[in-house]
């Protein structure tokens, strides 16, 4: 038996989303933009001081068509990922609209910058680091490129979740390790 914690991708097209779902999960990475067509899930085992965790790491879009849908999804989340690029100012400009649009009470969030093997044009300017200070969540630079930080902002946002504890009762999301995931959580175009 182990736990299931739910997390959330967010952000503008492009920031790196899927790219860092797949840096994780298969430890692949590719330079080419494929962009996602719809909302999906990916899961991972995290091992963390002897418990096996199971992640179900879920990738979004931007585009609003989905972004009901995206707010279903953030629904029973644990954990939300805001991410933008480094080297894009207007993704992290943007990330001002995304928390307004997903402000939900229970859950942990994490503004992440991807792409830190560029240029860094947002967190290494005083301006900005200013406004990443007032969004008041841990920050994490990250590269799906190079896979820096990747693994540890995954653990780290585990170990942030379970320490909170979020009023989630664990017990009843303890699933058995070969159960199918849940079918309605399911949206694919
Ligand atoms: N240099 C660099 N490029 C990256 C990194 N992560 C992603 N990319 C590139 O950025 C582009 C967009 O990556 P995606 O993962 O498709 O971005 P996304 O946020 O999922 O985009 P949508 O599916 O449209 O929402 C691709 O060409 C990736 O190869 C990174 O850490 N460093
Ligand atoms: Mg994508």
């Amino acid at each position: 038996m182990n736990s299931r914690i739910k997390i959330v991708l967010v952000g503008d097209s492009r920031v790196g989303k899927s790219s860092v779902i797949s840096r994780y999960k298969d430890n692949y990475f590719n330079e080419t933009f494929i962009p996602t067509l719809g909302i999906d899930y990916r899961y991972k085992d995290v091992n963390i001081d002897g418990k096996t965790y199971q992640l179900e790491i879920w990738d979004t879009v931007e585009q609003e068509k989905f972004r009901d849908m995206t707010l279903n999804c953030i629904r029973g989340a644990h954990a939300i990922i805001y991410m933008f690029d480094c080297n894009n100012l207007t993704s992290f400009q943007n990330i001002n609209f995304w928390t307004k649009t997903f402000n939900e009470e229970n859950t942990d969030n994490f503004l992440v910058g991807n792409k830190s093997d560029l240029q860094n044009v947002v967190s290494t300017d005083e301006i900005y680091k200013n406004i990443i200070n007032s969004y008041n969540m841990d920050y994490i630079e990250i590269s799906a490129l190079n896979g820096s930080n990747v693994s540890d902002m995954f653990e780290h946002i585990v170990r942030s979740v379970l320490n909170k504890n979020l009023g989630i009762n664990f017990e009843s999301l303890e699933i058995k390790e070969d159960q199918e995931p849940p079918k309605n959580y399911c949206f694919f175009f």
